[in-house]
């Protein structure tokens, strides 16, 4: 698969980035390049097999400054682009908005002008081929009741300045489809969980905190409902529409898996207490009820019917194989956490207390 074929993947030192590249270099011929900025949240020690392989190239560049992506696409010459680049932390768009706006609008706007001037540029063959899929999340649909789940089809209702932005960069994404007829998809995924993710997101969080036996902050009330995908069957689904989606379509990616964050919470700590036991009595002694996020979005489920019928995507694990894999990979792999906590980053004033 993907023979002879140059891929961009945007934002990929990041979480679900890296899985896409190390997905893409394990199972396809798709040579690489991942172009991220380098925030806080990248991290290139999340990439190991691809940094020095011939099929795989390294560009250190933000994706809203025009002149450096110009000559990305040149001296490359893509087939296709994966946006993965963003401000991601829901917590963190709330004290401070502007960066979401620069990167995940401005950056958005700016990569697909350079992705179009380049597919203007192609040969005929060659401009049919190519491929710009953005990548995107259930939050733009705003909060669900205790019923119903996101189609395609749901009206955007963002409630947080994440969400605003990355609606936002749907919609640009859209719009150069239809006006400029640049080949674009969107996919709009459910809460990713996984090796590799950065440790201000909820599981992470709790994992480590739980194996230093501090206190393990939930917000509210811990109802919230959440829907959560393994990344590796992220990654696998978006390599599907990246080969067989129809263009100007956007996909749902979820594994019909809610669970309250309560629930998420309780289950770390029965799978901390089988693996990391030394604390006295169990790890939900540490459970500790804090002041919620402004603008908490209560409810998300995913439909994934349109991408299980048209693409036959199926994803390989359930929450409960996922979730052990997860807590293990953390146990298992302190350096890599316990270098990011060293260096040190922004807590957000939520996540503070
Ligand atoms: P992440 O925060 O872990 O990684 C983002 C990466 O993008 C980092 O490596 C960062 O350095 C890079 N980046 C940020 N700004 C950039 C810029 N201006 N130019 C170039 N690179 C830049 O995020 P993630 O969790 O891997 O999310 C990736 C994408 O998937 C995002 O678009 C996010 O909205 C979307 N998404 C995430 C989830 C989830 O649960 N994590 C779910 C659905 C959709
Ligand atoms: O310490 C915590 N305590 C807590 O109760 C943290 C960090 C979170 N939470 C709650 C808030 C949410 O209801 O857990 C839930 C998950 O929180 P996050 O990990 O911050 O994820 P979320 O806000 O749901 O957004 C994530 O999924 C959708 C990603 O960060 C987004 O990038 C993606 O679009």
């Amino acid at each position: 698969r993907f023979e002879d074929i140059t891929i961009f993947v945007t934002g990929g030192a990041g979480f679900i980035g890296s899985a896409v590249i190390r997905h893409l270099m394990a199972d396809t011929g798709a040579r690489i390049v991942n172009i991220d900025k380098l925030t806080y949240a990248a991290n290139l020690d999340s990439l190991p097999g691809a940094v020095g392989h011939p099929r795989y190239a390294f560009e250190k560049q933000c994706i809203g400054e025009s002149t450096g992506l110009r000559a990305l696409f040149e001296k490359y010459q893509p087939d296709a682009v994966m946006n993965l680049a963003a401000e991601s932390h829901v917590d963190r768009s709330i004290d401070g908005p502007a960066e979401f706006i620069q990167t995940n609008v401005i950056g958005t706007f700016t990569l697909l002008q350079e992705a179009l001037r380049h597919w203007r540029g192609l040969t005929p063959a060659r401009r049919a081929r190519f491929r710009f899929l953005h990548v995107s999340t259930d939050e733009v649909f705003g909060s669900l009741g205790a019923n119903g789940m996101f189609s395609e089809d749901t009206a955007y209702a963002p409630n947080s300045p994440y969400s605003a932005s990355k609606a936002s960069s749907d919609h640009l994404v859209r719009a150069w489809r239809e006006t400029y007829e640049l080949p674009t998809m969107v996919t709009n995924c459910s809460n990713n969980y996984g090796p590799y993710h950065f440790p201000e997101k909820l599981i992470p969080h709790m994992i480590i905190r739980g194996l230093a036996n501090e206190p393990l902050p939930v917000y509210g009330d811990g109802g919230n409902i959440r829907d959560w995908l393994y990344v590796a069957d992220h990654a696998l689904a978006l390599t599907l529409v990246l080969e067989h989606g129809t263009v100007g379509e956007t996909y749902n990616i979820g594994a019909r898996c809610e669970r309250s964050n309560l629930d998420v919470v309780a289950q770390i700590c029965e799978l901390l207490d089988e693996i990391s036991p030394g604390i006295t009595g169990s790890h939900r002694g540490l459970i500790s009820f804090v002041t919620d996020r402004p603008g908490h979005d209560r409810r998300y489920a995913i439909d994934p019917g349109k991408i299980e019928r048209e693409l036959g995507w199926r994803p390989r694990e359930t929450f409960d194989s996922g979730l052990t894999k997860t807590v293990r990979w953390f146990c298992d792999n302190r350096t890599w956490w316990q270098d990011i906590l060293d260096r040190g980053y922004q807590q957000t004033r939520i996540g503070l207390g």
